[in-house]
């Protein structure tokens, strides 16, 4: 089976992404939403650890235990304003920025949603040997609150040697200028990696690798209605806005790496041995 065309596939390659309008059908984005939801309404906010706050802006996140040890886990991350004086300012399902990150594995709903025929086919035409799933994320972009993405690409986060990394991005609900859609910069993914994120010690570090600025005017908006998917190369640009609209921009994100490429021991995420990666197929 052949999804991409020659032409979406030399799009992919002088970009850096490509955007799949009509990508996954309109029931499963909403089966998948009120699965997400549905966990949050049934959830103890007042679980240990349950308040830290994801901030690309500082990484504060990174310095906490309960970011730390979620790589082989399904946790939340809040939203910056939805806490005040350290308590939730309003119910768990609106101040939720994400929840991550291997729902893909440990949650059928979502395990049928990330592996499909569909998703090994493009993964293999993209040019993957033997494709594995490393990371999910469920990202709700709160209306009013929704945090901002700063501009980096997934390498520097997902580092794998040599760089490996796919965005496989899913728009759950239509992702416009005005809630918050991503933003690329085309032929980005030519540049390098400006930073690496790894642990050291109890923590995390961001390295600096390479001090070019991102080409931040170059980026263009990718707006997209529920069931696009957006493939985003592991070196290139994204960025996407705080959303101070009334409408939320539900997405889910798959982070796809090469079995055979050496995965570092001190990369942020790693994972019980329990809890092995898998393919698209297994
Ligand atoms: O959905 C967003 O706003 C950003 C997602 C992202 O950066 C990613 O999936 O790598």
């Amino acid at each position: 089976m052949t999804l991409l065309t020659e032409k979406q596939l030399s799009d992919w390659h002088r970009d850096g992404f490509l955007v799949l309008p009509e990508f996954v059908s309109e029931d499963s984005c909403r089966e998948l939403q009120a699965h997400a939801v549905g966990q949050l309404e049934s959830a103890d906010p007042s679980l240990g650890g349950a308040l830290t706050v994801f901030s690309t802006a500082d990484q504060g996140h990174g310095q906490d235990e309960w970011f730390l040890t979620s790589g082989d886990k399904s946790r939340w991350f809040l939203e910056e304003g939805a806490v005040t004086d350290g308590a939730l300012n309003r119910p768990l399902p609106l101040a939720v920025n994400k929840l991550g990150h291997a729902m893909h594995d440990l949650d059928p709903v979502f395990g049928r949603f990330s592996r499909t025929p569909d998703l090994a086919a493009i993964a293999s035409e993209i040019g993957f040997s033997d494709p594995r799933l490393l990371q999910s994320m469920y990202i709700f972009k709160q209306p009013g609150i929704g945090g901002e993405v700063t501009c980096h690409c997934d390498h520097t986060f997902l580092w794998t040697n040599p760089m490996s990394v796919v965005g496989f991005w899913f728009a759950i609900e239509d992702a416009t200028l005005d809630n918050g859609c991503l933003w690329a910069a085309p032929g980005g993914h030519l540049g390098t990696a400006r930073t690496r994120f790894r642990r050291q010690g109890e923590g995390t570090i961001t390295d600096v690798v390479d001090s070019t600025p991102w080409p931040t005017d170059d980026l263009v908006p990718l707006e997209a209605e529920a069931g696009t998917m957006v493939l985003l190369h592991g070196l290139l640009p994204h960025w996407s806005a705080p959303n101070r609209s009334a409408t939320s921009r539900h997405a889910y994100t798959l982070h796809v790496i090469e079995g055979e490429a050496d995965y570092p021991a001190d990369n942020w995420l790693q994972r019980s041995p329990e809890l092995p990666l898998r393919g698209f197929r297994d």
